[in-house]
C-alpha cells in the first residue's frame, strides 16, 4: 500500500508523523482510535440527535447464567459458515440472550467510566485487553461459544485470542472509516476473525457496523492510496463500492445479534445519532499456528501488547494468546 503525503494530523503522535506506514505506533490504544475516526469523511447535513433504544429491558443474568451461556455451544444455522466464506462476514440472531448483554452493558458502562470519566461526547473511547483484569469480560473472550464460532466459522481446528476490546461510539462520533482489519493485525494469514458483539440494540442512527458483501472485495481497492491523515482513503473506498456495485449491508441489529467479520471484510459504521453511546465487545481470534508479518505498520497499533515477546516473523503465541475455539 502507498502513502498520501498531506498536512498535519494533530491527532498523529509527533514520532509517527514522518515517513510511511511501516513504523511502530507511538500513542496508546485510545490515542489510536481518536487518530482512525479522523480519517472518515463525514457529511454533516444531518445533526439531529434522537433518543437511543436504551439497554436491554429485563434483569441481568446472574454469574451463573452468564458463564452457562457463554460456554454451551451455539448451533449455527444452516448455510452459515457457506454464507461467512463467501461473503467475509455472517450475522447471527440470539448468539447472547437479553439478560446476558443487560449484564455486560452495565459492567462495561462502570469499566469505560473509571477509564475515561463522563466528558466525552463525540468521541469514539476503547478499552482493550478488559479479560485480563475483569472476570465478567475474561468469560466473553475466553468464551468456548464465541470463541467454537470463531474456529467453525473460519474452518480452523483451533483458534486463538488475538484481544477484546470495548467499542464506544459517543453521541455525536462520526463514522468509522472503510478498513479491512487484515491491516489492523499484523499476521501472516488472513484467518482471522472478529465477533462484534453490541451491548443493545443498534438502529441504523446509532452506527451499527456495516460490511461490503465479499471475500474479493478487497481486490477492487487494492490500488487507492491509504491517507494517514486526512480522508481520502475513505472517500475513495466508499466511491470505488459505488462504481463497482458491490453491495453493502447496513441493517440495524437486535439484541443479543452478534456479527462475524473476517479480516478480509471492508466494514465501516455510520455516524452515532443518538443520545446513547453505541457500545460493542469485539473480540478478535486467529488460526492457530499463524506467524506474525516481518513488517507490523502503524495501523497496527499497539500490537506488541497483545502478543509479548514475540518478535515481528516469529509465532504468534504468548500467554495472551490462549487457544479459545475448536471445531
Ligand atoms: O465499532 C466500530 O465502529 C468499528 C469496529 C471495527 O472496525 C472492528 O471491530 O473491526
Ligand atoms: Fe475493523
Amino acid at each position: 500500500m502507498v502513502l498520501n503525503p498531506g498536512p498535519t494530523n494533530e491527532r498523529l503522535p509527533a514520532a509517527n508523523r514522518d515517513g510511511g506506514l511501516e513504523q511502530d505506533w507511538a500513542g496508546d490504544d485510545q490515542d489510536w482510535w481518536d487518530w482512525y475516526v479522523t480519517l472518515a469523511a463525514n457529511d454533516d447535513q444531518d445533526v439531529e440527535i434522537t433518543d437511543g433504544p436504551g439497554l436491554p429491558d429485563v434483569a441481568p443474568a446472574s454469574d451463573e447464567q452468564l458463564h452457562a451461556e457463554l460456554e454451551e455451544p451455539y448451533d449455527l444455522p444452516p448455510g452459515a459458515i457457506a454464507s461467512f466464506a463467501q461473503d467475509a462476514f455472517v450475522r447471527l440472531p440470539a448468539v447472547l440472550s437479553a439478560a446476558v448483554v443487560r449484564r455486560l452493558a452495565e459492567r462495561l458502562e462502570e469499566l469505560l467510566r473509571a477509564e475515561h470519566g463522563d466528558d466525552v461526547a463525540g468521541r469514539f473511547t476503547a478499552l482493550e485487553q478488559m479479560w485480563l483484569h475483569d472476570d465478567l469480560m475474561r468469560a466473553v473472550a475466553l468464551s468456548p461459544r464465541i470463541g467454537g464460532l470463531a474456529a467453525a466459522l473460519l474452518g480452523e481446528p483451533a483458534v486463538r485470542l488475538y484481544h477484546d476490546n470495548a467499542l464506544s461510539k459517543e453521541s455525536g462520533c462520526g463514522r468509522t472509516p472503510w478498513h479491512h482489519d487484515a491491516e489492523h493485525f499484523p499476521l501472516q494469514t488472513t484467518q482471522a476473525v472478529t465477533a462484534w458483539m453490541p451491548m443493545s440494540a443498534i438502529p441504523g442512527r446509532m452506527g451499527p457496523l456495516s460490511f461490503a458483501r465479499g471475500r474479493d472485495v478487497r481486490d477492487e481497492v487494492a490500488d487507492l492510496a491509504f491517507d494517514k491523515v486526512g480522508t481520502s482513503y475513505d472517500e475513495a473506498v466508499a466511491r470505488r463500492f459505488v462504481e463497482r456495485d458491490v453491495a453493502v449491508e447496513a441493517a440495524p441489529f437486535a439484541v443479543g445479534d452478534v456479527s462475524f467479520h473476517s479480516s478480509l471484510c471492508f466494514h465501516t459504521a455510520g455516524p452515532n445519532r443518538t443520545t446513547q453511546p453505541r457500545r460493542a465487545l469485539a473480540t478478535t481470534y486467529f488460526a492457530d499456528g499463524a506467524r506474525v508479518v516481518d513488517s507490523p505498520t502503524l495501523i497496527s497499533g499497539t500490537w506488541r501488547e497483545f502478543l509479548p515477546g514475540v518478535e515481528p516473523g516469529g509465532l504468534a503465541v504468548s500467554e495472551l494468546n490462549p487457544v479459545v475455539g475448536r471445531s
